[in-house]
Parts: structure tokens; sequence; C-alpha cells
């Protein structure tokens, strides 16, 4: 069986699964943070070795100040209710994207999580946060250039420098919610990755449709392989 290594996901449509129900935004991203866990714990049963989810991209900075301020409340809530669990599975958490444009009291949370839990040997869930992709390039290509003495550089020294040069290729990204874009997410990490668009809100993507999509991806790898 052919599992991804890495999965990637876009969480999007917390908004609308709210609206749809008449109920203000922020419940539907609480409702998101619930799925997290869901999500994670799923991945983590079917063997998936890094799980990488879009939690607040660099565009995001545009919505109301509000909801932003609720966003970064988010962290805090996830870990009080499910660092436990995590610990107990052997879950590391980890961030991708510039923590320094948080709220101090949001880095201090995630860091206090990251360390709590930096020992942890089995899953890695990896939240993206104040990340873009086109700015993961350019930020390596700028730590390329500070180590002095570049005539060129190649495509290994950029692997080398960029968010995720700790982790498996992304084998698999997810979009929720059926909108067809990649938004400014992995873009040089996801050359070679399955693309899924599943057509329901991030609340609604359950386990079970999870592991449904980690079967397509199987599915797919099984006809390359033999080259039907
Ligand atoms: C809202 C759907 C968990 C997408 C999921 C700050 C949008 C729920 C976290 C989280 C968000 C982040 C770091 C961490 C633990 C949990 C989170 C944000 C948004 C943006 F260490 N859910 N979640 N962070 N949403």
């Amino acid at each position: 069986m052919n599992i991804p290594q890495h999965v990637a996901i876009i969480m999007d449509g917390n908004g609308r699964w709210a609206k749809k129900q008449n109920k203000p935004r922020a419940y539907g991203h609480l409702t998101g943070t619930d799925n997290v866990r869901n999500i994670a714990i799923k991945a983590d049963e079917l063997g998936i070795k890094v799980l990488t989810l879009y939690a607040f991209s660099t565009e995001n900075w545009k919505r109301p100040k509000e909801e932003i301020d609720y966003l970064m409340s988010l962290p805090e809530v996830f870990i009080d209710k499910f660092l436990k669990e995590l610990m107990e599975r052997n879950i590391k958490i980890e961030t991708i994207g510039d923590l320094s444009a948080l709220p101090v009291k949001t880095v201090k949370v995630l860091n206090t999580a990251i360390n709590k839990t930096k020992k942890n040997k089995g899953m890695i869930l990896v939240f993206a946060l104040n990340y873009g992709g086109r700015s993961d390039i350019v930020n390596a290509v700028n730590s390329i250039i500070k180590n002095g003495n570049v005539n060129s550089i190649t495509e290994q020294d950029i692997n080398n420098h960029i968010s995720t040069k700790d982790y498996p290729e992304v084998d698999l990204m997810i979009r929720t919610s059926l909108d067809y874009r990649i938004s400014n997410f992995l873009l040089w990490q996801l050359s070679y990755a399955e693309f899924i668009f599943v057509d329901c809100y991030w609340p609604d993507f359950n386990g079970e449709r999870f592991a449904e999509a980690i079967a397509e991806y199987t599915n797919r790898q099984r006809r390359f392989g033999g080259l039907l």
C-alpha cells in the first residue's frame, strides 16, 4: 500500500459552512478547529508522517480586524483542548511561515506547544501561519545569498533552505470547499504532488472523507505504477 508520507491541506469553507446555517463566521472557525483534531488523529492512524495545514495565509491580513483577532485566539483554544491527546499519540507540532507578525500572545502559545512536543517521535503536525509560498522561495534564496560567495544556485540549494527542508516531499495536496486554486500555499513543494479537491466545507470534511482521499491517492499511484 502506497500511503502518502506528506499531506498538505487548504482548510477552506469555514465561513460558508457557518453562513449556510445562519451562524457567525467565528462559529465556523471554531468548528474547523475541532476538525483539525479529527483529521490529525485520522492522519496519524493512517501512518502519514507529516500533515501540513494552511491555517493563516499572508493574504488573510486583508480580513476584518475582528475576524483576525478571533483567528489568532484559535491556536490557544486548540492547544488547551487537544495537547494532552497529541502528547499521548507522540505527535509533534511545528510551524512554517513568519510568526514575527503574529500577536505576542499567540506566538507564546505556539512556542510552548512546539517546546512541549519537540521530543515526540510520531507524526509531525505542521501549521502554516502567516505563510506564503512566494515569500518562502524568496526567503530561501536570500538565506543562500547571505551565506556568501554565490554565483549561481541549484534546485538542491533551494530545497535545503526552504521552510519544509526537514520534511519529505509533499505527495498529496487536498483543498476543501471547491475552489480550484493553490492560493500561494506551498508552491515549490507541490511540483510533483497529486491534487484532490473535495466538494465539502472544511468542518464537514471528516475522518472518513479524509480516508477516501488517501484511498484515491493510493489508486492513482497504483494506476501510474501499472502504466495504465
Ligand atoms: C481557522 C480552519 C487550529 C482554518 C481551522 C491562527 C481557519 C481552524 C489552529 C492552530 C485555525 C494553529 C497552531 C497551533 C495549533 C492550532 C489554527 C489558525 C486558524 C490561525 F499550534 N485551527 N486554526 N490556527 N482555524
